[in-house]
């Protein structure tokens, strides 16, 4: 019996010992395990003999005391003392210049004259005449971003005998939008669901959301908004406000505000009043009175997101007012407190017989200048609907009187959901690095949102993030490289795919180049594989109806024209293609001439534009010397054999990366590649119908004829409520 017993035990104990080793990607990028590398590890020791820390009692620089020994001790085995005194040898140095008067010196002060609130510098130097290495700011924020970048340094093995870096971020409002909803599911979430545990809060603050923050931090992001766009009034009573401020208290420490989506009818619903209407003298006192209330719960609250008069939800226009004015609404109450109005420009009507891609615009050009200088109006990076490629956004650049925010999809809801491994950084720089010309050449999309091209003070980029209660997150492995992505080029757009990638890469995996290197291009190719799947050559919106899971592109019955997929490629049999030339609905118009000129002409436009901007013949021979048909084809067929490849790179990373993560992958990547020939055959097929052309010779048969896909049905998709 003992020794049965003994043997249980034993056996609890193995088990344990093995689930512990094993990592199923909970600790994200900021995993801080023993550096394996010896000559770094050696050069780290020897840099870092001594820690002083002094950068004042304010929260901000405590939490990036407590990460800097919590990452000096796993990564490096450190157990940093806090020591004022300045000790011989080479020693680590952080702070401000008012918390710690080794960085009262003139040297550093004048590096820090450009840092502003949030920047900082990382430096090796002499002070007094011995070597140190210092990090140092103008405020705790700056210590906090100084210190996850040196860490970074040393998770991805950098030399940092030399180091001389000053880094302060492009963007000041960096924000990941939730779209969580109150009763925990998460609009378009992909990976379980809210980590937002209403019931328990304010009693009970989750460990999680400390880690959570910490994880948003690292990366820059500075503000979150926490319930979903399609708001529910509740979250602005006193219910929810004082859970709102627990989650407040919490985040502070690292740097972020907290923001909400606000409903524009609350004044009627949870305020008792008859209406909502902008210009109401008691409309405009509620919510003066509201924001009050807001802030005597939480001193530094960030401000409100608003989808107003889009897909249903309420807005000026059911009182006859524009969006200015519900927007100015909202901007002078929050104004005596200074806070932000994010309104989105994400508006199309299906009574408005226009093209949808074009209706954005038409609403707001007309309103340029005429919002208060505390709102931000929020555009998605494309016109219609975070698809797997748009080209940009035509309002970029074409309100130069008003402060522009982007908004992008982390979350792949038009992507495959989190079973695809998709690499968004690319998607993303696609746009930052878009061309307006709205002043000429080189007037990126970036330098819109940064303020930089039209002296802008407000600059914003928000990401709808694909955060749940799924153990690593985000649903896939490799999805969380997304929310670290979208962090990055929110505090830097000009930084590369690649760098960010590689970062990503030796900060959750490992840094055996063996592994990096193939596992990095992977990533780089695999939205353009998506794409090639999904939609080439400009096409969109053609995936199920409602739930976006899949392959739809028959769907013509839903219940609005531009909800259904042959809405948006318009084939028929002499072609496929939405006209948005100057034939059509002359959406290229909307763009800057050099742009607009660019996108019409049939022969210039870019072919990864083609079917967004022209209907095109079948037989239209292409710059590759295809026709339109074969292209496509051949375009469907790459894509799906790509996600093969991926399986096989993927397959050799055995051993280099932990058991658990390696199998998980492999697991998704086949899910993937058997969704990726779904794609293909169904759009194929489908295609073929129109075309009547046959598959090249040389391509495999499609699985299942066109029937068997039209007829597939799936039931509780995940992201959207209730039954479908
Ligand atoms: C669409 C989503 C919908 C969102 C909407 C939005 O399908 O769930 O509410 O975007 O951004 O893409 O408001």
């Amino acid at each position: 019996m003992k020794n049965r017993l003994l043997y249980i035990l034993a056996l609890i104990l193995f088990m344990q010992s093995i689930s512990a080793k094993a990592d199923n990607g909970h600790r994200l990028w900021l995993k801080y395990d023993r550096i394996t590398n010896v000559n770094n590890y050696k050069q780290y020791r020897y840099l870092l003999q001594q820690l002083v820390f002094r950068a004042g009692a304010d929260v901000t620089s405590v939490a990036a005391k407590n990460e800097l020994q919590r990452g000096l001790a796993g990564l490096l085995d450190l157990s940093p003392v806090e020591n004022n005194q300045f000790v011989a040898g080479r020693t680590l140095i952080i702070g401000t210049p008012e918390s710690n008067p080794l960085l009262h010196t003139k040297l550093v002060t004048d590096l820090l004259v450009q840092s502003g609130t949030e920047g900082f510098i990382i430096k090796a130097t002499q002070l007094s005449g011995k070597n140190c290495i210092i990090i140092a700011a103008n405020t705790g924020n700056g210590v906090l971003y100084g210190v996850f970048n040196f860490l970074r340094l040393l998770q991805t093995n950098q030399d940092i005998s030399q180091l001389n870096i000053t880094d302060s971020p492009r963007i000041n409002y960096r924000i990941l939008d939730h779209w969580d909803n109150l009763e925990r599911t998460v609009e378009r979430g992909y990976a379980g669901f809210s980590i937002w545990n209403w019931h328990k809060l304010p009693g009970y603050v989750d460990p999680l959301y400390v880690d959570y923050a910490r994880a948003d931090a690292s990366v820059g992001i500075n503000g979150v908004v926490l319930n979903n766009v399609n708001a529910n009034p509740l979250i602005i009573t006193k219910e929810y406000l004082v859970k709102v401020a627990a989650l407040a208290n919490t985040f502070r420490p690292y740097g972020i505000k907290v923001y909400l989506s606000v409903r524009f009818s609350s004044p009627v619903e949870i305020g008792g009043l008859k209406t909502a209407d902008p210009l109401d003298g008691q409309v405009q006192k509620w919510w003066k009175d509201k924001a009050d209330e807001i802030y005597s719960y939480i001193p530094d609250f960030g401000g409100f997101l608003v989808k107003a008069n889009s897909e249903g939800q309420p807005g000026p226009q059911t009182y006859g007012r524009s969006h200015a004015d519900g927007a100015n609404l909202l901007a002078d109450a929050l104004a005596p407190h200074k806070g932000i109005v994010m309104w989105r420009a994400f508006v199309y009507d299906n009574k408005v017989p226009d093209d949808r891609a074009k209706q954005a615009y038409n609403e707001f050009k007309p309103l340029d200048g005429k919002f208060k200088s505390n709102v931000i109006v929020q555009v998605k990076n494309g016109p219609v609907d975070f698809q797997p490629r748009e080209p940009f956004h035509p309002l970029f650049g074409a309100m130069p009187g008003t402060p522009l925010m982007l908004e992008f999809q982390i979350t792949q809801e038009y992507l495959g959901f989190s079973t695809h491994l998709v690499y968004l950084a690319s998607l993303f720089k696609e746009c930052l690095d878009a061309d307006t010309y709205a002043k000429g050449k080189g007037s990126t999309v970036a330098k819109v949102i940064d303020g930089s091209l039209e002296g802008h003070k407000l600059s914003g980029i928000a990401g709808v993030g694909n955060i749940g209660t799924d153990a690593n997150w985000c649903g896939h492995p490799f999805a969380q490289a997304n929310w670290f992505a979208f962090g990055r080029l929110a505090w830097n757009p000009e930084l590369t795919s690649d760098a960010i990638a590689d970062d990503w890469l030796r900060m959750t995996f490992s840094n055996d180049e063996s592994f990096v290197s193939p596992i990095k291009q992977m990533m780089l190719d695999s939205r353009e594989n998506s794409v090639n799947y999904m939609t080439p050559l400009g096409l969109h919106h053609i995936m199920g109806t409602n739930t976006h899971y899949g392959p739809a592109p028959w769907v013509d019955n839903a219940g609005r024209p531009d909800w259904n997929p042959v809405y948006y490629h318009k084939a028929d049999s002499a072609g496929v293609g939405f006209d948005r030339t100057g034939t059509g609905s002359n959406a290229v118009a909307q763009y800057a001439p050099q742009v607009r000129d660019e996108f019409e002409d049939l022969k210039t436009c870019p072919t990864k534009y083609l079917l967004w901007f022209h209907h095109v013949k079948w037989n239209y021979t292409m710059s590759s010397g295809n026709s339109l048909w074969n292209e496509m084809v051949q375009h469907y067929y790459t894509g799906a054999a790509s996600v093969k490849t991926m399986q096989q790179t993927w397959g050799k990373m055995n051993g280099k990366v932990d058991a658990e993560q390696f199998e998980e992958v492999k697991q998704l990547l086949a899910i993937q590649e058997q969704e990726a020939r779904w794609w293909r055959d169904a759009c194929v097929q489908y295609f073929q119908t129109f075309s009547r052309l046959p598959i090249p010779a040389g391509y495999e048969k499609p699985e299942h004829p066109l029937d068997y896909y039209r007829q597939l049905q799936f039931h509780y998709v995940p992201g959207i409520k209730g039954y479908n």
